[in-house]
């Protein structure tokens, strides 16, 4: 058994011990991925120190702040222990100080729960249980030593939209940090091999499409799964910057269509959930970002 099979198999068991979808890609090599040569953007060698007119810069990623437009994210302990049972509690604190008690449902429910260490060589969603006294609480399974950030994704009852902050969740142990891996293309996990196509282009709208195949044989009888026929989430490796990722598939399987835009040039872990016969299983990609595009537009004219 390979290294990667071994981690796989390591964290089947740890979510069978704590009965959660948590997955790992069966990955097939370790180093981290090349980058882009440049982060420049093309047409623009005049423009002012920290100066940029990327669209996406005018909106912040998520997840990178614990506290935004008023609301602040509030972990009960953040100071938890690798391997042993976590109880996850925390808070979303409005304005007022006071917890938001009011949610409005995304992707079939109040909030979205993901939780992931900064290597980013785990992944967890998790729809935690609320209380009447606003506290959200989630068992999750902290496997290995590290730092690991925890996401909220949700939107405020009455809010225009929704919001991702983050905090950090601190894990003791023996820290052994790994590169990210290099999965390619095609990833298998708990025997589906998901195909990955399309591009990451930075600051430009792009589409992502995911294909599950079992036994050499198309899936065309994919489960709904909040909402949609998968569920994606997108992590930028370095800071852990959240993309906002929107599903836009209508049949079920073989193929799974998204669309997000990366902030940036650089890499990426994609998480896909998908469910199949009554199982969610998660396939991760690592995704390095296309080329920039190199020619000149309209609006880098000044
Ligand atoms: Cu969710």
């Amino acid at each position: 058994m390979n290294t990667a099979l071994r981690i796989t198999a390591f964290t089947a068991g740890l979510a069978a011990a704590f009965g959660l979808a948590l997955g790992v890609g069966n990955a097939t090599g370790n180093g981290p991925s090349p980058r882009p040569a440049t982060a420049a953007h093309a047409g623009h060698d005049t423009g002012a120190p920290g100066r940029t007119d990327d669209a996406a810069a005018d909106h912040l990623p998520g997840g990178l702040q614990i506290s935004e437009r008023g609301y602040t994210l509030s972990v009960e302990n953040p100071f938890v222990t690798a391997g042993a049972p976590t109880d996850l509690r925390f808070r979303i604190l409005g304005t007022d100080g006071k917890p938001v008690t009011a949610y409005q449902q995304e992707h079939e429910k109040d909030l979205h729960l993901i939780v992931a260490p900064r290597d980013l060589s785990t992944f967890q969603h998790l729809h935690p249980t609320f209380a009447a006294d606003g506290t959200w609480s989630a068992p999750a399974a902290v496997p290995a030593a590290g730092e690991y950030r925890v996401f909220a994704d949700f939107t405020p009852a009455g809010a225009a939209e929704g919001l991702t902050l983050g905090a950090d969740l601190h894990a003791a142990g023996e820290l052994r940090p790994a590169p990210l891996p290099e999965t390619g293309r095609t990833v298998t996990v708990d025997g589906y091999t998901v195909t990955l196509g399309g591009d990451l282009t930075p600051g430009r709208s792009g589409r992502l499409t995911l294909s599950v195949s079992k036994d050499g044989k198309p899936v065309t009888d994919l489960q709904p799964y909040l909402g949609a026929y998968g569920h994606l989430v997108a992590l930028r490796a370095g800071d852990l910057a959240y993309l906002h990722v929107h599903p836009d598939t209508t049949a079920p399987g073989p193929e799974i269509g998204f669309t997000t835009t990366a902030p940036s040039p650089g890499d990426y872990r994609l998480f896909l959930d998908f469910k199949h016969q009554d199982t969610v299983h998660t396939a991760a990609f690592t995704l390095t970002t296309a080329a920039h595009p190199t020619e000149p537009t309209a609006s880098h004219q000044h």
